[in-house]
């Protein structure tokens, strides 16, 4: 990277195709895809499944419309969905499931963002006079608005196993499902061995350009083919974007554990720093949410300063900035971040200092 890049932290979603992949890209082998007759893209497809272990998959262009055809595909109308308090599928998607599936969210608030069936029991409802029924629980591993936080296998098990007892499906949103996997050690196929349907994204931690994938069982699947092209999502010649997106499942995962280190030498070096609040035991993955309340900024400030001195971060709530860790971003990277972080904490507890506030 060079000396004047910006250090990108606000996502994962920023990194650029590797030269492999813009290769793969140029050198694709395409056709129509609308008709099935795009073999990379049914390479791609019969790739996820395997991995997987389960029995289809399909291409779609965005992680939110994986999980918006997930919603539909298990629920009706007028239905509820389980999701914990801070998922995407509930606050980042424009209320997509009450748009195209009918269904109205049921939030439920989990320390740490990881649900458990405990969690989830009391909310479940059959229909009643008053009451919508529960269609489906849909779950986020890693969690990212909770800082990338992973829940463990027992714990996924464990709710689908009681949720299918009570004739309820499990959809897994697994944009980040592969650093879950890294995390603890296992394989995305034994971490989702019982989930029904999983969305997972080549276009985040993995690198690709462009695309996630729903992968379940082939009936779904197919079902799922349709509604894809009732949401626009059904392209021609697209396995120029499956190209990378091969690259991106076969080769990427391999190097997320470099992210995750990243991250945890950001969050220890952050948490040195006066004014700022986090807990680095718990930056499991390549996520880390730090709270600035502290530096008397807002966290819109905070980024402007940090901007102003070459890193780039986002604020997720009133108090709390995100940095995300990701191929384009190396160790040398992360420790710029924190000098920069350390200047703008310096000059803001300076500031409050000359106007009379003790620093917290
Ligand atoms: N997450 C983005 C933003 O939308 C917040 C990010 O920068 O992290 N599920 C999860 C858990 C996600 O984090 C995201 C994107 C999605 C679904 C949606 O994926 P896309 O952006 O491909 O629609």
């Amino acid at each position: 990277m060079s000396e004047n890049a910006f250090v990108d932290l606000r996502s994962d979603t920023v990194t650029k195709p590797t030269p492999a992949m813009r290769r793969a890209m140029a050198e694709a082998e395409v056709g129509d895809d609308v008709h099935g007759e795009d073999p990379t893209v049914n390479r791609l497809q019969e790739r996820a499944a395997e991995i997987f272990g389960k029995e289809a998959a399909l291409f779609v262009p965005s992680g939110t419309m994986g999980n918006t055809i997930a919603v539909k595909l298990h629920t009706r109308h007028g239905e509820e969905v389980i999701c914990e308090a801070r998922s995407h599928v509930y606050n980042y998607e424009l209320a997509m499931m009450a748009w195209f599936a009918g269904c109205l969210a049921r939030p439920v608030k989990a320390e740490d963002g990881i649900l458990r069936w405990r969690d989830i029991e009391p909310h479940i409802q059959p229909l009643s006079v008053h009451w919508a029924r529960t269609g489906l629980i849909a779950l986020e591993n890693t969690h990212n608005m909770a800082g990338g936080r992973v829940m463990p296998k027992e714990v996924l098990d464990e709710i689908c196993d009681h949720a299918h007892e009570r004739g309820l499906k499990v959809h897994l949103d697994g944009a980040r499902i592969f650093n879950a996997a890294t995390y603890l050690g296992s394989s995305v196929r034994e971490l989702c061995a019982k989930v029904d349907t999983v969305m997972f994204c080549l276009s985040k931690g993995l690198g690709a350009p462009v695309g996630s994938m729903l992968v379940g069982p082939a009936d779904l699947i197919a079902q799922a083919r349709l509604y894809r092209k009732r949401l626009g999502g059904a392209m021609r010649q697209v396995g120029v974007l499956a190209a990378a997106g091969l690259i991106a499942l076969e080769e990427m995962p391999k190097r997320l554990h470099e992210d995750h280190a990243n991250a945890r030498l950001l969050a220890e070096g952050l948490a040195q720093i006066p004014g700022l609040r986090i807990d680095p035991s718990k930056v499991e993955t390549n996520i880390l949410i730090l709270d600035v309340s502290g530096l008397g900024l807002t966290p819109d400030e905070v980024s402007r300063e940090l901007k102003a001195r070459g890193v780039l971060a986002g604020g997720v709530s009133a108090t709390e900035i995100r940095m995300v860790t990701h191929l384009d971003v190396d160790r040398a990277g992360c420790l710029r971040a924190i000098e920069a972080m350390r200047r703008v904490a310096a000059a803001a507890l300076e500031a409050k200092h000359l106007l009379g506030v003790t620093p917290a």
